[in-house]
């Protein structure tokens, strides 16, 4: 790996812990009781965010959602439920439950 690819993702994963993604990430799980082995699971931050605090369109949904809330709850969760973030054709709800990613149109 180059110099440049390890700079990268070193700032991925500062990113990653700047944000409010840990503590999202673990209302996130605990709500959905995501399998580490599922593709949800995996994803981690990349359940909301592309790379470092961009948002995919699930994660945009969310933040809607949340009007400037600074904390996820199961309540903000469940408002997007029924949207399909993605548009890949399957709501967020199913996505969700089968662990594929509901902000990723190539994933459900
Ligand atoms: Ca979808």
């Amino acid at each position: 790996m180059t110099k440049r690819t390890w700079f990268g993702l070193a700032m991925t994963a500062v990113a990653c812990v700047a944000i409010a993604s840990p503590a999202f990430l673990g209302v996130f799980n605990s709500t959905y009781k995501v399998k580490s082995s599922s593709e949800l699971g995996k994803a981690k931050c990349a359940v909301c965010h592309t790379k470092g605090k961009e948002l995919d369109p699930y994660g945009e949904d969310l933040k809607k959602a949340l009007g400037g809330a600074k904390k996820l709850s199961p309540e903000v969760l469940a408002k997007v439920e029924g949207l399909d973030s993605d548009k890949d054709g399957v709501k967020n709800s199913d996505e969700l439950k089968k662990g594929t990613l509901p902000g990723d149109a190539k994933s459900k």
